[in-house]
């Protein structure tokens, strides 16, 4: 059996959001993962996120690769549109949906394997590209689908579960996605959903290529000791730099924080990302300076979560191209052909 629908019926008292949709209206079909999968607890931080947003589901669009983690949309939003491509190449569909139609939600979901491995290339162009979207990438350090061989962001010197060594250099996806020019890249554990709903959230609303790498553990394959993505090392080893609380516009902001200890980024779309400091010396708009924080605190084992890098200025792809603001599935005849003479001065403009 590849997949099993819900039930439909629900408690009658289950809260309800703005638009009187319970969380349930926000999942998908029954998991078919293994119990424990960290993956399985992304897909319900997306559903609390999406839920808490006030988003109506017809407005999203989810995309992924191949994969344990690629398979997840398949256990939320199921009122939302859905795009399973191929393996690694997620993120070129994503793109020609967004410049087709921008006024979806898009929200990428890949796993280490999808998008370091096989994918590499594909995720790094569509961070330089700064397209729109929440790209959520489920990181276990193996390809879980196919039995657990080591991934691309495995680190050197991990044990696989039967004892072999890895002995390549990991890819580490937040320092990439920094260096290609992400605009929000954020890191966090599946075990941690205070942690990362917020961060889901504040993904989606950020204006640009919006990144979090979630380490989400395999407990199939890659959850015993010698492990560096299993569940006891990432809580040994997890250091939070900053704890983010999120608000769209229309909410007033009731949690106040000691001056000092706080920096608020207001958004493009009016929201305001406000993070709690946990490390005072830790600056998240500081680019060169969250490189520095990662790469040290990789030599030392340690995994740094929380939201590393945002740009308050940021801009899509959308802003670099100067595109047309209406989808394309709303232009008629008229915009669709300008006339001879537009084609004329458009031609001559070419030679
Ligand atoms: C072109 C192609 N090559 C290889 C495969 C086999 N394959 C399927 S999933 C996968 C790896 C998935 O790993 P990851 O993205 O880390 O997802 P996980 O299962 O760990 O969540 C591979 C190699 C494939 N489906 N297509
Ligand atoms: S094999 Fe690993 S990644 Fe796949 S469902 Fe099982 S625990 Fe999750
Ligand atoms: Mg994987």
């Amino acid at each position: 059996m590849t997949y099993v629908l819900k039930p439909k019926l629900h408690h009658p008292t289950l809260p309800k959001n703005k638009l009187g949709f319970t969380r349930r209206d926000y999942e998908g079909k029954v998991s078919t993962l293994c119990a424990g999968c960290g993956h399985d607890s992304i897909s319900a931080a997306i559903v609390q996120a999406f839920w808490e947003l006030d988003v109506q589901p017809h407005r999203v669009a989810k995309l992924s690769g191949i994969g344990c983690s690629s398979k997840t949309p398949d256990y939320f939003l199921g009122q939302s549109h859905g795009f399973n491509t191929v393996h690694g190449r997620m993120p070129s569909v994503l793109t020609g949906a967004n410049l087709a139609n921008r006024e979806l939600i898009y929200l990428g979901v890949s796993g280490d394997g999808d998008s370091a491995s096989i994918g590499l290339g594909q995720f790094a162009h569509v961070m330089r590209r700064g397209v729109n979207m929440a790209y959520i990438l489920e990181n276990n350090g193996v390809y879980g689908l196919t039995k657990g061989q080591f991934s691309a962001t495995a680190d050197k010197g991990s044990k696989a579960k039967k004892g072999a060594t890895n002995t390549d250099a990991p890819v580490d996806t937040v320092s990439l996605a920094l260096l290609m020019g992400a605009t929000f890249v954020a890191r966090s554990f599946s075990g941690d959903k205070h942690q990362l709903v917020p961060l889901v959230k504040a993904a989606i609303a950020h204006e640009g290529a919006a990144f979090i790498d979630v380490i989400s553990p395999c407990v199939a394959f890659n959850n015993h000791p010698g492990s560096t993505k299993s569940y006891d090392y990432i809580r040994e080893h997890n250091e939070v730099v900053n704890r983010l609380d999120f608000w769209p516009s229309r909410e007033a902001i009731t949690i106040s924080y000691v001056d000092g200890e706080t920096i608020s980024v207001p958004q493009h779309d009016g929201s305001i990302i406000k993070l709690r400091k946990l490390d005072s010396d830790y600056d998240p708009t500081d680019k060169i300076g969250a490189m520095n924080a990662i790469a040290k605190a990789a030599a030392k084992g340690e995994v740094l979560t929380g939201l590393l890098y945002v740009a308050p200025d940021a801009q899509d792809l959308h802003g670099h191209l100067n595109t047309y603001d209406a989808a394309f599935n709303k232009l008629g005849e008229k915009d669709l052909c300008p006339g001879a003479a537009m084609l004329d001065k458009i031609n001559s403009a070419l030679r």
